[in-house]
């Protein structure tokens, strides 16, 4: 059933075995699952256990390393069949990345890969990018979306400081603002005055479709 591959995919992240992450992936494929729901239902409900587990103890960092390069591996396996969805033809242009101080960027490349097969352009300038970074990216490209993603509660800051630098440089009101990451919360968009909260890569998805 669903439900079993589901919790095949999930488990196998959580054994932190490349081997077991591909094959459970390509069964799941198999058996008709939509790549979205693969990766979301699946490997990141996986992912986010192997968080829970770390921060009880009960898995290491190395463990979590693995755990995150097998994703990685699951979702590259994937994105060939994300795109044959793909029927939209808007070409908005998205920057994404992960802000300043902070490596984490399964999230954030997960996010990527859904807004490019979802029909749009997206430069993705990837992990622990300073806010200069991005307003740079932003002006070579001409970009009217910007996806920021920030997975701990020390770099979340960052995510406001490109706010700010939007403003003095005079595109805020030319660029929507999109926030993510596990710490982030719509109450954390509300207080930096970011357009968009996504708390997965479908619903970023979503409302980046709406806001344009
Ligand atoms: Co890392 N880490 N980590 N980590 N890590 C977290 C984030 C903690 C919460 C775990 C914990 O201790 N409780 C914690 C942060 C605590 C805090 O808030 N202060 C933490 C820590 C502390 C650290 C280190 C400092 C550990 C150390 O060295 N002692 C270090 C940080 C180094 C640094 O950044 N300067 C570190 C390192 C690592 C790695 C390298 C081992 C690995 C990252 C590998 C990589 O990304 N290439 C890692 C991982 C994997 C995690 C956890 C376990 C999982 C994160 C993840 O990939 N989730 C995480 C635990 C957790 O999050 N609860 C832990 C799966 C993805 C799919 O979910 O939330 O990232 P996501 O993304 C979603 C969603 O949020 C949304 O869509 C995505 C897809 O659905 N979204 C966006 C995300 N970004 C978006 C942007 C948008 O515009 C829109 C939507």
């Amino acid at each position: 059933s669903k439900e079993e591959l589901i919790k095949e995919l999930s488990d196998a992240i959580i054994s932190c075995k490349k081997d077991n992450v591909l094959a459970a992936v390509e069964k799941a494929k198999d058996a008709g699952m939509e790549p979205a729901e693969i990766i979301e239902k699946g490997l990141a409900a996986g992912m986010n256990e192997v968080g829970v587990l770390f921060e009880r103890g009960k898995l290491f960092l190395p463990h979590v390393m693995m755990a995150a390069d097998a994703m990685a591996e699951g979702v590259k396996l994937l994105e060939k069949d994300l795109g044959a969805g793909a029927t939209e033809k808007k070409k908005a242009v998205i920057v994404n990345g992960t802000v300043e101080g902070d490596v984490h960027d399964i999230g954030k490349s997960i996010v990527s890969t859904m807004l490019q097969s979802a029909g749009f352009e997206v430069h993705d300038i990837g992990r622990d990018m300073p806010t200069k970074s991005f307003i740079d990216k932003i002006k070579e490209v001409d970009a009217v979306v910007v996806g920021l993603s920030a997975l701990m509660t020390t770099t979340m800051q960052g995510q406001k400081e490109v706010i700010e630098a939007l403003k003095e440089e005079g595109l805020r009101d030319k660029v929507k603002v999109m926030v993510g990451g596990a710490p982030v919360t719509q109450a954390w968009a509300d207080k930096i005055g970011a357009d968009i909260y996504a708390e997965n890569a479908s619903e970023a998805v979503k409302q980046v479709k709406e806001i344009l």
